[in-house]
Formats: C-alpha cells, structure tokens, sequence
C-alpha cells in the first residue's frame, strides 16, 4: 500500500484488523497518473459540451449536484430537501409547500441515493429520484426542467436510506426504514421503552408507485422485523420483478451498534418478490393502516405552484400472512451495498465487515425457494441456506468493501473504504483482475448507466470521503472528493481529481444526448396559468384587501412595472407576484427588496414567483434585480415606500413617473 491510512475514520474493526492496516500503511500522498495522456482525456476545449451528465447527491446539503463528465466541471445544482436562497427555492411562495411534511415546514434534509427513470432497464433522462434519509421522503425531479416536481414522505419509517432505487420500468421505487421505529399491531407509533427494542420494534419497506406522468404513491409496505435497512437494488433481465434490500443488525441491538450489531456473522439480504407483492395488492390482500404522509407537487395547470395533500393509510403486506414475498439470503458481514449485475443473475453484497465478496446466484436462489431449502425463519420469512445460493465468493476483495458497480463487460468494480481502493472483478469466475488506489476512502462509485441493463463502460467516478492535501486547504471544512478513472482498458487509469458539493453519496450518469433533447429553454408566457401572472405590463396592477398587498408585478429588459410603489403600510403582508416577460433563452431577473426576512426570487422566462415582504418600518425601500440581465441591469431598480400603519395614503404607481 502506498498512501497514508486515516484512522480517524476507521469504522470499528477487530484489533487485529486494524493492525495489521496499520502495519501496511505508509506515507504518500498518491501523486501520479498527471500525465498529458489523462489530461487529453478529460479536456473539453473552451465552448465543447461534455459526453455524460453526472449527478451527485449533496448528503448533508440535501440537494442533487450536475456535473460534465470527463471534465468534472459543476454546472448546477438542483434544490430538492434543502431551502436554496440562490434562486428562491423553499422561500418563494410557490416553492414553499415542496418542503412539507406531517412535522410541518422542514427546511433541510439529508439526500444520499439519485436514480435515473429507467425503461426496459436503461437510462432514459425523463426523471431522477432521490431519498431523503432524516424525515423520510422521496422526490421526483423532472430533467426537461431540472426542477424537483415533487416529493413525497415515506410513513412507518426513520432514516430512509434504501431509497430511491427503481424497477427497470420505473414501475416502483423502493423506500425502506433505515431506524426500526416502535409499532403496534395496528401500525400505531407507541411511547415505549427503547430497551423493549426486541419486542415492539419493526422495520418497513415501501414501494412507490410511478405513473407514466410520474405521480408517486405509496402502493405497499412490508412490514419486517426490526432490523436496520441499508440498500436497495432491483432485479432484472431474469430477476427483474424481485428487489433486494441489504439488512444489517440482525442482533437487534438498540445501544453501541459498532460493537452490539457486528456480531453475528451474517446478516441478511431480503429478497422481495415485489411483482407477487403487488398482484396481492390488486387481489385487496393486506391490510390498510394509519400511515400517515404528506405529498407534494407542482401544479403544472395552476401556475407551476406547489401543493401538499396528506394521506392517512397506507397497505401494509405481513409475510406471516402473505406468503412468497419475502426471503431471506444470508450475507457476511454487516452487508451494506447490494447491486445486480446488468445480465440480472447475480446478486452481490457490500459486506463492510466481511473479508470476502459474497455473490448470490439469482437461479441458485429460485431453485432453493423451489426445494424449500431453508435452514430457518424470522418473523415468518424463510431464511435460505447460504451454500445453497451462492455463486462464489470475491477473495482479497480490499478492506471494508462497500458498492459495485458494473461495465457491461462481464466486470465488477467494488469500493474498498477503509483500504481505499477499487478493485476490479470478474463476475463469472470472481477472480480480482486489477485494483487500483483512490484518495481517500471511497463510499459509492458510480459508472454512467452501472447499475442498469445498460451500463456505459468508460468511466467509473469514485466518491471519496477524504479530501485532505488534494485540494488547496479550506480551513477545519473541506469538500469531498470525486475521481474520474478510466475503465475502458484492461488496466483502471486515474484520471482527475475534483471537488464537489456537500458530501455526495450515491451518483447517476447519462449520456448527455438523452437528456439534451428534452430540455426546456423558457415558459411560454401563453401558457402561464398563475392566479397572480400579468403578461404584459399593461396588466400590472395592486390590489389590498385588508393588510395583504398584492403586486402584479413584470420584468422585462431592463425595468420592473411598476418600479416605484406608495401606499404601502406598516403591518401590511406584501406579496411581489412578479412575471418575467422575456421569451428568451437564459434571461432571468431577479427580485430582492431591503430588509427581506427571505430569499431573493430568481424568475425564469415567462415564470411568475411570488416574494413575500413584511416592511416593520416607515421609510423608502429600494427593490432590484438581482441577476446581471443587460448590460444596463445596473439600473433595474424601483423604491417602495412604507407610511404609517394609520396613514390613509392611496396606492400610487407606475413606469417611469
Ligand atoms: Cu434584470
């Protein structure tokens, strides 16, 4: 090994582990592969558009991140769990009620897993999913747009991490409980001892039906015992209508989980049958329960305005009751990643703690259930014999191995964490044919299509948790770090290194062509259906009734109308609806008015935001745009002055005056 191990980052490992990593480690930060040959592989010359789009989940940003790939350029960052003041995002009266939940408003949250819609098992640009790990939730961004359109919460649920995985129809998307929760039989949340943890906690996995516009609800929930739920992955080819959940903790320990939750051996995959699940569904098997859960979505006829529903129950399918739907596949140790590779017959865990790969064979599987070659149950679910399922297992596979992802090729390449490594493997013979070093501890990896029917195998981007000494030091923070590596050859060549947001987790890549071609480059100002629009500025106008204002406000190069307002009072609720006229590719304004307690808005063409503005003083405020329009953009600006609440002073208003 020739770089330096962080044991500040080590997860809990037996002692003799850890020594001999420590034995094996050695200084180095890992400086090669700069040569002229890498750079020509990720240079896109000045005004050239990159092959893949990239996107990466922020983490603790709670947003999803867009990169080019090869270059490793950011382009954008699309707002879903998080309030974004950079364009209004959560703040805008339009935007605001994406973020509700049954806890109210909540303004941040926690994303881990992007995927993209698939059909027939292959990327195809309509849509990407992402979960929300921390108040459980799942939202649906259109890529014609960029924008997320809409998000809904997961019930029965705490720490939604297997999510958002979807079917190779985009059929479902899968959602599972990270935390089990403590339930009744009647799927009430009880106020009880955590240390009755063994008798009254019970975990859920949820699957999310997609329809062909994209609205998501909740089809069913399957109730299972209360273990930790990590990932997710669908079947496909001839496992496709199954999807498989890693679990670990087994041992149902509620305290110390690195020591109390690693004993046993082996922990579990859960087999889910979901296309079984979802005939017993359509038969009215199951059972419904209080569930309940907030959805939100734009209101594509209602000026693109974001609404909340809340929805009480929810189907819950019990293995004791229904049979078929769920086995259990032993897996080593504490398994964290589950992936199936693209032929759809091998099912293959990340176990972190596991000195080896394990990979189950799909038809092995079947046969077993078939021969009803069982060495056990929990809670009703058979649990299949290990020997029984396996295909083989990976040797030397790296410390701590955690995903895979596929090339197309008959390869698989896993992320080793704590050994800091990808190494590369032949699926049919689970033979290591290449590794190759990262900086540092790689969590996911992504390659452009590797996790679907289709995989483009040319590059893998591993997503690293460790950043220090690659990038000019940021003080005690840092971003994470991402590297390109070339897998189009025999050997894996790394070939750049760059920064990105928050602390990305799982990724997705397209090529770029399959998403380019459905892009939306402005609203048709004819086609704007907000209440409060004014299309052109002979309809701007301002309406009180008691002490809410509302300002039918417009933008359009390089003036607002109307640019100075009076009439406005102390204690008056102020809503700037404000339409940008343009018609333009790439011509926003902006809008933001001193003293806010708000983002600005950041309209896009032929859009209508709404900005909500409180003034708690008399005196003159100036508004502008906040978004270099023109190159007299300088002078977009207006004033509005606030009188006394008790004034009885007109509104007065206007252009130019
Ligand atoms: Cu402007």
């Amino acid at each position: 090994m020739k770089k330096q191990m962080y044991s500040h980052r080590f997860w809990m490992l037996p002692a003799v582990v850890l020594i001999s990593i420590t034995l094996f480690g050695c200084n180095g930060n890992g400086n090669f592969s700069s040569n002229s040959d890498a750079a020509q592989k990720v240079y896109v010359a000045p005004g050239e558009l990159d092959e893949f789009y990239g996107f990466m989940s922020g983490g603790y940003n709670g947003q999803l991140g867009v990169y080019g790939l090869p270059s490793g350029r950011h382009i954008f960052t699309i707002p879903v769990f998080s309030q974004a003041p950079v364009n209004g995002y959560g703040y805008s009266e339009e935007s605001k009620a994406m973020l509700n939940t049954t806890h109210g408003f909540v303004p941040w949250g926690d994303s881990h897993h992007p995927e993209l819609s698939q059909t027939n098992g292959e990327t195809d640009g309509r849509w990407i999913f992402i979960n929300e790990n921390n108040t459980p939730r799942v939202a649906r961004i259109g890529l014609d747009e960029f924008k997320t359109q809409e998000i809904i919460e997961i019930p029965n649920s705490a720490g939604n991490h297997a999510s958002a995985f979807v079917t190779p129809n985009t059929e479902y998307v899968s959602a599972a409980t990270r935390f089990s929760i403590p339930m009744d039989e009647d799927m009430n949340n009880m106020d009880v001892s955590i240390d009755s943890y063994k008798d009254t906690f019970r975990g859920t996995l949820s699957f999310i039906k997609v329809s062909e516009e994209g609205k998501m609800n909740i089809d069913f929930q399957i109730l299972m015992p209360g273990f930790d739920y990590d990932l997710s992955h669908s079947g496909k080819g001839p496992s496709d209508g199954w999807a498989f959940f890693t679990s670990y903790n087994s041992e149902m320990a509620h305290s110390l989980l690195e020591i109390n939750a690693s004993k046993n051996d082996k922990d579990f995959i859960a087999a889910i049958n979901w296309r079984k699940a979802a005939e017993y569904v359509k038969e009215g098997k199951g059972k419904m329960m209080p569930g309940k859960h907030v959805r939100n979505y734009i209101d594509h006829e209602e000026g693109g305005i974001a609404k909340s529903e809340t929805i009480n129950e929810v189907r819950i399918l019990d293995p004791r009751e229904l049979e078929g739907i769920v086995y259990f596949l032993p897996t080593p140790k504490s398994p964290h990643g589950v992936d199936v590779d693209p032929t759809g017959q091998y099912i293959i865990a990340g176990g972190k703690l596991s000195t080896v790969i394990p990979v189950h064979s799909f038809a092995k599987m079947i046969e077993a259930i078939e021969n009803e070659d069982f060495e056990g149950e929990v809670m009703g679910i058979p649990v299949l014999k290990y020997d029984s399922i396996l295909h083989g297992e990976v040797e030397d596979p790296g410390l701590g191995p955690l995903h895979t992802e596929f090339d197309g090729k008959g390869y698989a390449y896993t992320t080793a964490f704590i050994s800091s490594e990808i190494v590369k493997w032949d699926i049919e013979n689970t033979q290591v044919v290449d590794r190759i070093d990262t900086y540092y501890s790689p969590g996911h990896l992504m390659i452009p299509g590797g996790d679907s029917q289709k995989p483009d195998g040319k590059y893998l981007v591993a997503l690293n948790k460790i950043t220090k000494d690659r990038y000019l030091p940021t003080g005690p923070e840092m971003f994470h770090s991402a590297q390109l590596i070339d897998i189009s050859g025999d050997k894996m060549q790394l070939l750049l290194d760059f920064p990105t947001e928050g602390e990305p987790h799982y990724a997705q890549g397209i090529a770029a062509e399959k998403v380019i071609k459905n892009q939306k480059r402005f609203y048709k100002l004819e086609e704007n259906t907000h209440p409060f629009r004014a299309t052109s500025e002979a309809q701007t106008k301002i309406e009180r009734n008691g002490n809410e204002v509302h300002v039918y406000m417009t933008t359009i190069r390089s003036h607002f109308a109307p640019d100075n307002i009076e009439g406005i009072k102390v204690g008056d609720k102020v809503y700037f609806h404000v339409t940008n006229l343009e018609q333009d590719w790439d011509v926003p304004h902006g809008f933001a008015i001193k003293g806010a307690n708000n983002a600005e808005l950041l309209i896009m063409p032929g859009e209508t935001l709404t900005l909500t503005w409180e003034p708690k003083e008399t005196g003159v405020f100036p508004f502008y745009c906040t978004d270099f329009c023109s190159a007299l953009h300088q002078e977009m600006q207006g004033y509005v002055r606030v009188s006394p609440e008790n004034s009885d002073i007109d509104f007065k208003y206007g252009t130019g005056q």
